[in-house]
């Protein structure tokens, strides 16, 4: 195997700037989201003075927010965090919906890495696991997605 050109992202953050896009709508998770994410990426050599925490309602929200740091190109990467629990409401899925394509459509449209940290759960139990218990941390784990991608697009 050792023949095959293969491509992958140092996970390296030192000289990189990140914006973590945080809803206050269920903060109480997305708080530990935002930890998650920072521990991660300070452990993997952001400066911190390079990260700055954006506040936004909700999840609703997050897409325009992060379509507007995505076309000022201040940023490498945008780390979005939120949680739309499904038991809480009955919009669970026009909220998480309208979150995830618009995300999505912004990364493609702006090529910015948009690391996706929006937890999607049916009741508050699988947000405790997912948010820094048994699940781990998604935070964190969106921003080490959003690390490698910015690492392995630089090497396209
Ligand atoms: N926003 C969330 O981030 N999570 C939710 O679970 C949620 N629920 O349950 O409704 C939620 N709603 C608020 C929404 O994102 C907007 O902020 C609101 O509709 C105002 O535009």
């Amino acid at each position: 195997m050792n023949q095959i050109k293969t491509i992958e992202g140092r996970m390296d953050a030192a000289g990189l700037r990140f914006a973590i896009v945080a809803a206050r709508f269920n903060d109480l998770f997305v708080d530990r989201l935002v930890g998650g994410a920072v521990d991660y990426l300070v452990r993997h050599n952001a400066n911190p003075d390079n990260l700055t925490i954006i506040r936004v309602p909700g999840a609703f929200e997050m897409p325009l927010v992060v379509k507007k740091l995505a076309a000022s190109k201040k940023y490498d990467g945008i780390v979005a965090l939120g949680a739309v629990i499904r038991g809480a409401t009955p919009h669970f899925d026009f909220v998480a919906t309208e979150c995830t394509k618009g995300l999505a459509h912004i990364s493609l449209e702006q090529n910015v890495p948009v690391g996706f940290g929006l937890l999607t759960t049916d009741n508050l139990e699988q947000a405790i696991e997912r948010s820094g218990t048994k699940a781990g941390n998604k935070g964190a784990d969106a921003a080490a997605a959003t690390l490698e991608t910015i690492r392995v697009l630089e090497q396209l």
